[in-house]
């Protein structure tokens, strides 16, 4: 299950595999062809070098979830047959409701009639949010829209969010492989495999700010020896569409100071760090539930979105290693191309994102805001939850104290 050593001799022909652009009866290609992951995904060679074999065997077999959930993203990435009776079998099978329900969105993905009846099999699911998700993938597929079933729902007035949504994110990772800029590699990242590596993303609205603020925080685990989680808080701010009743499709923007570490990884200050304003943007829309009425606003019962960046791969470190050895926790970094440090990032980063509220403790009702965040309403780290911030300002773990030096 090694990465491959990439040889640039074997790969310097790729440009003659380039598409010969032939949809051009579809209209301009400046609307239709200027999607730079779509650019890369012609060229870029498959870092994942399991034989296909390997990679439906550890999609129900590997002792850990997330390696079989990277499997079953893997396979579908790679359009290989049966990919339909995989997922079936995943979501009958797997004993982690995360892989069961990422292998449902991988159905959706999949799309068409045989995934949609496979996708309506599981609406009943003993796992109420199984059911939901299989739901909602399949009203997504035959009309654009999510559907939610009836469950009761419980939620905290004085915790800091009023909504706490975690989100499953699916990305691609295409890795410059050197200066001429033809040579990329692909990584497809599924959202344990994200979560594992980068941390676990959430998103937090207000009712009274949300259409035109939003905390992204995330919190990754096993990065700090004591067992604390290495906390990152993104706040963003922009726009809210509401034409559509019940919708509201918005377009954010970030712009945050942190810390890019040399090292390639998350608090590894051994090749030291520069501090810089590092941005991203979110679009996307959600989807309110009237029944769920938080503080005089309908709640946000469902987010869908696409999310584009760039980040810091240590690629050199990485030959010749398997997936478990690369997906640790902190071994990747966000980096922004407008910034003295710019020319350091080297890998763009494109996917989609999905979060829905859920049932976390199994009573029955869904937990509108139980999750951990470790966040002020202005983003920054805030340990013990209460609002008050660790240091004004600060939204990025504080414990190599570089925004001090
Ligand atoms: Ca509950
Ligand atoms: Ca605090």
């Amino acid at each position: 299950m090694a990465l491959e050593s990439v040889d640039l001799g074997q790969v310097s022909g790729v440009e003659a595999q380039a598409p010969v652009w032939d949809h051009y009866l579809q209209g301009d290609p400046a609307r239709l062809n200027s999607d730079f992951g779509e650019f890369l995904k012609r060229t870029a060679i498959r870092l994942d070098v399991r034989t296909d074999e390997q990679v439906a065997h550890e999609a129900l077999n590997h002792r850990d979830p997330m390696i079989r959930e990277q499997s079953l993203f893997q396979y579908v990435d790679r359009g290989l047959p049966g990919a339909v009776d995989l997922l079936t079998e995943a979501v009958k099978t797997d004993s982690v409701r995360e892989v069961r329900w990422n292998a449902l969105w991988a159905l959706e993905k999949i799309g068409g009639p045989r995934a949609l009846k496979a996708l309506q099999s599981f609406v009943n699911d003993d796992d109420a949010d199984v059911g939901e998700w299989a739901r909602l993938f399949a009203s997504e597929l035959t009309t654009g829209l999510p559907a939610f079933d009836s469950r009761s729902w419980k939620q905290d007035p004085d915790r800091t969010f009023d909504e706490t949504i975690l989100l499953n994110i699916d990305v691609d990772v295409y890795v410059r492989l050197d200066d001429t800029g033809r040579h990329w590699g692909k990584i497809s990242l599924a959202p344990q495999g994200l979560a594992r590596s980068y941390g676990q993303a959430h998103a937090c609205p207000n009712s009274a700010t949300r259409d035109h603020q939003l905390v992204i925080s995330k919190n990754l685990a096993g990065l700090h020896d004591d067992g604390t989680p290495h906390v990152e808080n993104f706040l963003f701010r922009g726009v809210t569409n509401h034409a559509s009743a019940g919708r509201g499709s918005f377009f954010f923007e970030s712009r945050g100071l942190r810390p890019i570490f040399l090292s390639g990884q998350a608090d590894n200050d051994t090749l030291g760090h520069r501090n810089e304003m590092v941005s991203a943007k979110r679009s996307g829309e959600w989807t309110t539930d009237p029944l769920m009425e938080i503080k005089g606003k309908p709640a946000i019962r469902y987010v869908r979105g696409a999310v584009q960046t760039w980040g810091y791969i240590n690629f050199e470190t990485m030959r010749g290693s398997s997936l478990e050895e690369i997906l640790f926790p902190g071994n990747s970094i966000l980096g922004t191309l407008d910034t003295p440090t710019g020319p350091m990032a080297n890998a763009y980063i494109t996917g989609t994102f999905k979060g829905k509220l859920v049932d976390w403790d199994g009573d029955g009702k869904i937990d509108v805001n139980s999750l951990d965040i470790y966040s002020t309403h202005e983003a920054e780290v805030d340990t013990n939850q209460d609002n008050i911030a660790d240091e004004p300002g600060v939204q990025f773990c504080t414990r190599t104290n570089w925004m001090n030096s």
